[in-house]
């Protein structure tokens, strides 16, 4: 579907799954037309239908791709940067450099490289009302065995909410920071397709879902221009 110049525009990265897609369902519940933004067409092309969005191919570490999505984008008004993702949970001696660069490349440059992208057209949004939403994680406040380079790089999300908050005034940034959340794609990733494993994490545990990290990002985006949300720790009951 074409963007419309005349409606809220909110961006999702990371929007064919999990935490991103809950998020687009909700803020187009809320009346926003969410450009939904990932590398799985298939399944963004049926949520874009779903939600009557626009589906957008995107790669966040391809510099190319994202030029390309800020080009066919005639306003922005809120930017979800959600793509992301954690790959390994080995002790730091035996972690391997190329998932670190991995977990820079989509959590932290990603973020850097859409964010910058997008920058003009959330300034751009009426009455200084662009938002930023960086979805961080509580792994970037703490340090667990074998999160060392999620933690970093989740560090480096919150570093990024900080700085832009800091240096640009006309866009507001909230980061968000759930903890354990069941999203099987997320758990997937970090134990390389092992599904035992993966399910294991959430077994007999209370845990968030999806759709109550995007009943916070809903929220956050409803809020008025004056207000913003800095930082907001998501977890289940259970979780200390
Ligand atoms: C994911 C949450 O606790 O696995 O960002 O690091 S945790």
């Amino acid at each position: 579907m074409a963007i419309p110049a005349d409606k809220k525009v909110a961006v999702v990265t990371g929007a064919s799954s999990g935490i991103g897609e809950a998020s687009a369902r909700a803020l187009a519940s809320d009346g926003w037309h969410v450009v939904v933004a990932a590398r799985r067409m298939d399944r963004l092309e049926k949520l874009a239908e779903d939600i009557g969005g626009t589906a957008v191919q995107l790669d966040v570490t391809d510099q190319k791709s994202v030029d390309a999505l800020a080009e066919v984008l005639p306003r922005v008004d809120l930017l979800v940067n959600n793509a992301g993702g954690a790959k390994g949970l080995e002790p730091l001696a035996e972690t391997k450099i190329e998932d670190w660069q991995w977990m820079f490349d989509t959590n932290v440059l990603g973020t850097v490289r859409v964010t910058q992208a997008l920058l003009s057209k959330l300034e751009a949004a009426p009455e200084n009302s662009g938002l930023i939403i960086n979805m961080g994680s509580v792994a970037g406040w703490n340090v667990y065995e074998g999160g060392a380079a999620y933690n970093n790089a989740k560090h480096g999300v919150r570093v990024i909410s900080r700085a832009l908050r800091i240096e640009n005034h006309n866009v507001r940034v909230t980061e968000l920071d759930p903890g354990r959340v069941a999203t099987e794609e997320f758990s997937l990733n970090r134990f390389r397709g092992d599904a035992g494993k993966a399910a294991a994490v959430y077994d007999g545990e209370v845990n968030l879902t999806a759709e109550d990290i995007a009943e916070a990002v809903r929220w956050v985006a409803s809020l008025p221009a004056h207000f913003n949300i800095d930082v907001m720790t998501l977890k289940p009951r259970t979780q200390s």
